[in-house]
């Protein structure tokens, strides 16, 4: 499955506003950084925007993970800020997520857990 070259509603499980910070990309560990960005879940990605005017106006994502034989785990240790968990791809990119409401950080968690675990292993 290629990656989306813009955001398509048909294929998004889910899109919204999440706090983001990479950690690793490219081998290389990064400043924590964290930014606002516009987050959407496909089956097979997940797709991050600027914001939403650029998802919605058929912009390029600005980070795009494959979900294939990826990882996710709530990680308290890895920041102050509350209800963070992380996302780490086989190609050995690395991003910190978090949303203050802990009910829709879940959701969002659970979200892209479940579309790890439908993805074959690698
Ligand atoms: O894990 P750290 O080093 O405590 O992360 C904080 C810092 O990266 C900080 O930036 P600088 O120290 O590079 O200026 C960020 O502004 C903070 O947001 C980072 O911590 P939190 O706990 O917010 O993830």
């Amino acid at each position: 499955q290629p990656p989306p070259t813009c955001l398509d509603d048909s294929v998004t499980l889910k899109q919204g506003v999440m706090n983001r910070s990479k950690l690793i990309e490219g081998g290389k560990r990064l400043r924590k950084n964290w930014s606002n960005c516009y987050l959407a879940v496909t089956h097979y990605y997940l797709l991050f925007f600027k914001d939403m005017k650029s998802a919605q106006s058929g912009s390029k994502p600005e980070i795009i993970i494959d979900l294939t034989g990826a990882m996710i785990s709530w990680s308290p240790e890895k920041s102050s800020r509350k209800n963070c968990f992380q996302v780490s791809t086989v190609a050995g990119q690395q991003v910190l997520l978090q949303e203050e409401c802990a009910l829709t950080c879940k959701e969002w968690f659970d979200l892209i857990k479940n579309a790890i675990h439908r993805l074959p292993m690698v």
